[in-house]
């Protein structure tokens, strides 16, 4: 299968065009930017990996290393006020929400001065502010979530658009169909993104499912559907843009399934001995991440300016990593307002 696949929707029914051999300056400090959004989310979670080590993060860490292209890509594609909601592996899509890399390493520590207070940590990145729904531990759960904030913004008319993130584990869930369903249904603001790495912990997507293509699902909603790979981060965020664009003027819900690979193990504990080094080996030549930065070389952005980038990305990241271990942990008296004194309280 080639990079370039396409799958035919009614909404879109010829081929998609190449990206272009050259691209005006603008277009290279955009790729830029995506680069250096990606460059941090890898960092972080190197640096979160290494902290992990330490015995300094506690609880579940699954790692995002090797799927950053379809984060970036996608919210890329979306407004700052657009809502996103994922999965347990959820830190590089908080980061391209625009949440700071402090924020999601202090969260990751445990501390007060994390997103939620050091009391979510990996799987619960949650920011109002910047529209980031959370951080979904259960998988398939947040698909339903995710259809009703895009319900909300259809009642309110508020123009927004909701991406839902999930794992091709899910696609087998009951969440999913009924999320999925109602969108369909009440034609909703959404575009359903399953990340399809292959497996779903150690098990590979042909012993889950008799249908490998995961898009093939949108056919029994009769909703619109797109599948491709997503080693170039301009491919993720054109074909996630043209089922946003559907999203918002259409009001249209479309299910897009972008492959991917993530290149550690499910999470921390797992050694990953389901797949052969050949074939890690293999997906790693196809490096999201060492993909831009190898096309922004290629398309002239010099390498002085990318020095100077990385470098203050080097730094943003150990500015969060002192921020985490500096931070105090919450006091316990924040157990009882967010138990049973708060905002949801009877
Ligand atoms: C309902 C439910 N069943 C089982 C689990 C345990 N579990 C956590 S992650 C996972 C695999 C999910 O794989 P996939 O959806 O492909 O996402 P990926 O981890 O590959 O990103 C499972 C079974 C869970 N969290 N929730």
């Amino acid at each position: 299968m080639s990079n370039d696949e396409t799958v035919a929707t009614a909404a879109k029914p010829a081929g998609h065009e190449p990206a272009p051999a050259t691209r005006p300056s603008s277009h290279v400090d955009h790729l830029a930017d995506l680069y250096r959004q990606m460059f941090v989310i890898r960092r972080v979670e190197e640096e979160a990996a290494r902290a992990y080590a330490q015995g300094k993060i506690g609880g579940f860490l699954h790692l995002y290393i090797g799927q950053e292209a379809v984060a970036v890509g996608a919210l890329s594609a979306l407004k700052p006020d657009d809502y996103v909601v994922t999965t347990y592996r959820d830190h590089g899509v908080a980061i391209a929400k625009g949440m700071t890399a402090r924020a999601v390493m202090a969260e990751l520590y445990g501390k007060d001065t994390g997103c939620s207070r050091g009391l979510g940590g990996s799987m619960h990145m949650f920011d109002k502010k910047t529209g980031m729904l959370g951080g979904h531990g259960i998988v398939g759960s947040h698909i339903p979530l995710a259809a009703g904030a895009a319900f909300a913004s259809k009642y309110r008319a508020d123009g927004r658009v909701t991406l839902c993130f999930f794992g091709e584990g899910a696609v087998s869930i009951g969440g999913f169909h009924e999320g999925v369903s109602l969108a369909a249904l009440w034609k909703l603001p959404i575009v359903f993104i399953c990340e399809n790495n292959e497996y779903s912990m150690g098990t590979p997507l042909s012993r889950t499912m008799s249908v490998e293509d995961v898009s093939m699902k949108a056919l029994g909603y009769g909703i619109d559907r797109d599948r491709f790979f997503a080693e170039d981060v301009l491919t993720v965020e054109q074909r996630i843009g043209e089922a946003v664009q559907r999203a918002r003027e259409l009001s249209l819900p479309t299910l897009v399934e972008v492959r991917t690979y993530r290149f550690r193990g499910h999470s921390m504990s797992d050694p990953a001995k389901y797949r052969t080094a050949q074939e890690l080996e293999e997906r790693k030549k196809k490096d999201p991440v060492l993909r831009a930065r190898a096309f922004l070389v290629e398309q002239g952005f010099a390498a002085s300016r990318l020095e100077e980038l990385e470098k203050a990305v080097e730094a943003e990241v150990a500015d969060a990593v002192k921020f985490a271990e500096d931070s105090p942990e919450p006091d316990a008296s924040i157990l009882e307002p967010t138990t049973y004194d708060g905002p949801f309280a009877a």
